[in-house]
């Protein structure tokens, strides 16, 4: 795998190429920016340069059976979905095998533009869906470039996250890449229990604090919302859902004003595999923790 960063101090074409547009109307710009309302690549980008992005974005609509990428081809564009769904396929011993799948949200294709790698994944659409694109010049433009911004800001902090400690500097650096920022204010929700699950949170500044409603007194008057944990700089919440492939067990509140780094359900399974033993064996102390409160864990099991 090549980890190697791509340096865009390196490349000087980038400033004098023309900038791309492409005409939108009222409508189409408002549906573009509801889209692109939790891309995590663009979390990070100044005002300026989002807006860019955005003058740069083209609309594709898509029928069931469209291949939007292929394995192995060279990237093209990176994409961010409107709506639909798509499943993701890779190859193994020549066999195709489905690993997961977007669904009305997220985007795809960053990996071969950032690493100048081959396409990782087929991504297949399963209904009529739409999606916007991003070609790769501005792409290199204004994400690849605001990346090495965000590996300068995030980099000492993700060096010393206790989580993180066992993968290599380069697979650190890649969550970096792909990570997105995202601040709250005081008592904000950050999740919601019995939601789905699509990322993964780590704690930068302030402080979170997780509340349990039980399953099994559902209805009941004293099932009020019980404190369980805080979480603060440095650690980690929003991984059992993502582990188990469940709902949200928790829910979970902004204490003050609290930052977070967020990690989408894709680049967790890509990046964190070598992190998930530990997770599991502190997932297994919720489940005593569980029993001491409510008297059973199957709150966390069913
Ligand atoms: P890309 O430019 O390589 C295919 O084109 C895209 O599929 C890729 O960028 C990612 O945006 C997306 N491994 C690699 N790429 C993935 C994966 C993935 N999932 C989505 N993409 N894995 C699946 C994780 C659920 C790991 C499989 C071993
Ligand atoms: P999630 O994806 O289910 C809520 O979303 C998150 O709260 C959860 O992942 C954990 O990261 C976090 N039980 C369940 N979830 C917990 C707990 C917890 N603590 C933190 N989370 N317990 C507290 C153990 C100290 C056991 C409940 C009594």
């Amino acid at each position: 795998i090549c980890a190697e960063a791509y340096n865009p101090d390196d490349d000087e074409d980038d400033d004098t190429e023309p900038r791309v547009v492409n005409p939108k109307t009222d409508e189409q710009r408002r549906r573009l920016q509801d889209a692109c309302r939790d891309i995590l690549l663009f979390k990070t980008l100044e005002q300026e340069q989002f807006s860019e992005v955005l003058d740069a974005m083209f609309e594709v609509l898509v029928k069931p059976q469209d291949h939007i990428i292929d394995q192995g081809d060279d990237g093209d564009n990176f994409y961010i979905i409107e709506k639909g769904v798509y499943d993701i396929f890779v190859q193994k011993d020549g066999v195709s095998i489905c690993v997961g799948k977007y669904d009305n949200k997220g985007s795809f294709g960053e990996l071969a533009l950032m690493y100048n790698t081959p396409r990782a994944a087929t991504i297949v659409a399963t209904q009529d869906g739409a999606l916007w694109g991003l070609d790769r010049a501005t792409f290199h433009r204004l994400i690849v470039k605001n990346n090495a911004k965000k590996r300068r800001m995030y980099e000492a902090f993700i060096e010393c996250v206790p989580l993180l400690k066992s993968l290599e500097v380069s697979e650190r650096m890649k969550i970096v890449d792909v990570l997105g920022a995202r601040a709250f204010k005081d008592g904000d929700r950050i999740i919601t229990q019995g939601d789905k699950a699509d990322c993964f949170y780590i704690v930068e500044t302030g402080e979170v604090k997780i509340m349990i409603k039980s399953k099994t007194k559902a209805g009941q008057q004293d099932n009020a919302e019980v404190e369980v944990a805080r979480c603060s700089r440095g650690q980690y919440f929003g991984e059992l859902a993502l582990v188990t492939n469940k709902p949200r067990a928790a829910t979970v509140y902004a204490v003050g004003e609290t930052k977070c780094l967020v990690i989408d359900i894709q680049a967790f399974e890509r990046l964190l595999g070598p992190c998930i033993d530990i997770m599991k064996r502190n997932i297994s102390q919720y489940e005593d923790q569980l029993v001491a409160l409510f008297g059973s864990s199957d709150d966390l099991k069913q």
